[in-house]
């Protein structure tokens, strides 16, 4: 068996987490990510018939049986991924339709998977009907999305005009928009269901006045909608007290939309 700190995915999910604590995105315990592995990505480390404990999830994701996810663990600092992976990360093997994970390897302290696993696991259903390829569900809390829905309307189509509005390549790296849930109650199966629903038609979820989710083929891809998303809401809460001059009409967003092949979400620009 090769050593499964040295698996590439292992190295990147490090790194992923160590960045995005840099960012100032997951102060404390803050943040959590889930990656989806193929069980020949995996087979080279570790036995995936040794079970090392189950640990009961509290909710059914049927879709998932089998599935194997590399995931961050509760009350872990994603400041300490780097120092200890085999405590704070643990890679577990879903069971009994979506009821039981298997743990494989990690959590080496006794700990188990964020307490955010019913709306990963359930992003990760919806996010798999739309695109078999996804791979990642990561949320965090980034300061100025945050702001910005302590300040801005929460109606959706207007919550990602303005984010497009604020960089010209905010259209082109999330056409499809952001979606956006009330402040709902976290660690939930109903916060977990609801923004199953949202990820349905966006890769981006909001959680006003807690945070985001975000979805996609790799972590790169993931972390980079989340990083533009939030490089936006940057740009507005440093002009929303300022008179507007200037902005992007719709007409130049058709002009990106041609330009790049995207087409902004249905409805969205006039
Ligand atoms: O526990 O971010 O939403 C970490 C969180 C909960
Ligand atoms: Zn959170």
């Amino acid at each position: 068996m090769k050593n499964f700190l040295e698996a590439p995915y292992l190295i990147e999910m490090v790194r992923t987490t160590t960045n995005m604590y840099a960012h100032g995105w997951d102060e404390r315990n803050g943040g959590n990510i889930s990656l989806l592995l193929d069980e020949e990505q995996v087979a080279d480390y570790v036995d995936t018939s040794a079970v090392i404990r189950t640990i009961p999830t509290g909710f059914k994701a049927p879709e998932l049986d089998g599935k194997l996810f590399l995931v961050t663990g509760t009350g872990k600092y994603f400041k300490n991924v780097q120092y200890a992976p085999e405590v704070n990360l643990g890679l577990v093997r879903i069971v009994d339709g979506g009821e039981t994970a298997e743990l494989l390897w990690g959590f080496e302290d006794g700990g188990k998977f964020t307490s955010e696993f019913p709306a990963h696991m359930m992003s990760h259903v919806a996010r798999l009907k739309v695109n078999p390829a996804n791979r990642v569900v990561m949320h965090c809390h980034p300061a100025n999305l945050l702001a910005m829905t302590y300040v801005h309307s929460l109606d959706e189509r207007e919550f990602t005009r303005t984010l497009w509005q604020m960089c010209t390549e905010c259209i082109v790296v999330f056409p499809e928009g952001v979606n956006v849930l009330p402040w709902m109650l976290c660690g939930t199966n109903e916060i977990g269901e609801a923004t199953a629903e949202k990820m349905l038609t966006a890769r981006l979820v909001v959680w006003s006045q807690h945070g985001i989710y975000g979805a996609g083929q790799d972590l790169d891809e993931t972390f980079g909608l989340i990083e533009t998303a939030e490089k936006a809401a940057e740009i507005y809460m440093k002009i929303a007290h300022l008179p507007r001059v200037n902005t992007i009409t719709d007409e130049q967003f058709h002009l990106m939309e041609e330009r790049f092949g995207v087409k902004g979400r249905e409805g969205y620009l006039s």
